[in-house]
């Protein structure tokens, strides 16, 4: 498991060198904006309930076969197994977003989760569905764009100061897209 810091460290001692020049001034940069990620990291983690009880109902309205007999969430055990994962992948996110770095996201949550659903015949289409869904609420989120959610509910904004967030809302949306391309 690596941040951004120790991730430089790493790199560096892998070729033997100093840290310095454009290695440095990212941290830099990593630093200055840290108010800004933790608040999108709040984003994420406040209204992580919200976003996958979402996702799930999105794609069972989507997709009705998911939840008749033999379908991906049919049972109460199944539809917990799946908003639990939702849950897990989502905070596997946040992790990533406030360490600036994708490691813990792949080594902890996405390493063999292929293959464990296709042993369990979990749908990995559904799934990254669900993601994708997801995603776009986090994106909103950080943003602070976001206007209604599935079916008309509300969603709430943050109250945090304005600026501009577009960096750190592509940069989680890159760890989404990690989650999507290792399932899929
Ligand atoms: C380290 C982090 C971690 C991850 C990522 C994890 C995933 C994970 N999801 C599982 C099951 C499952 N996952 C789902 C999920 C879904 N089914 C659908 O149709 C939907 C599309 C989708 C929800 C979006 C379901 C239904 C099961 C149970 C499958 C079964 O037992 O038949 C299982 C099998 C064991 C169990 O049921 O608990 C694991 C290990 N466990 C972990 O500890």
């Amino acid at each position: 498991m690596l941040d951004a810091f120790s991730k430089t460290v790493a790199a560096a001692d892998s070729k033997g060198g100093f840290v310095g020049g454009s290695e440095l001034e990212s941290l830099k940069s990593f630093i200055t904006e840290g108010n800004k990620r933790l608040d999108a990291v709040n984003a994420v983690a406040s209204n992580a309930s919200c976003c996958v009880t979402d996702a799930i109902a999105g794609i069972c309205c989507e997709s009705p076969g998911l939840t008749s007999p033999g379908g991906g969430v049919y049972s109460n055990r199944k539809m917990a197994a799946c908003l639990r994962d939702g849950e897990i992948i989502l905070r596997y996110i946040s992790y990533a977003l406030l360490a600036g770095d994708a490691s813990v996201l792949q080594d902890r949550c996405l390493n063999g989760l292929k293959e464990t659903y296709s042993a369990l015949g979990v749908p990995a289409g559904s799934t990254s569905r669900a993601v994708s869904i997801m995603k776009a609420i986090c994106i909103a989120h950080i943003n602070n764009t976001n206007t209604e959610g599935f079916a008309g509910s509300k969603f709430r904004k943050m109250d945090v100061t304005p600026g501009d967030c577009s960096s750190l809302a592509s940069e989680c949306g890159s760890y989404f897209d990690a989650v999507i391309e290792a399932i899929g």
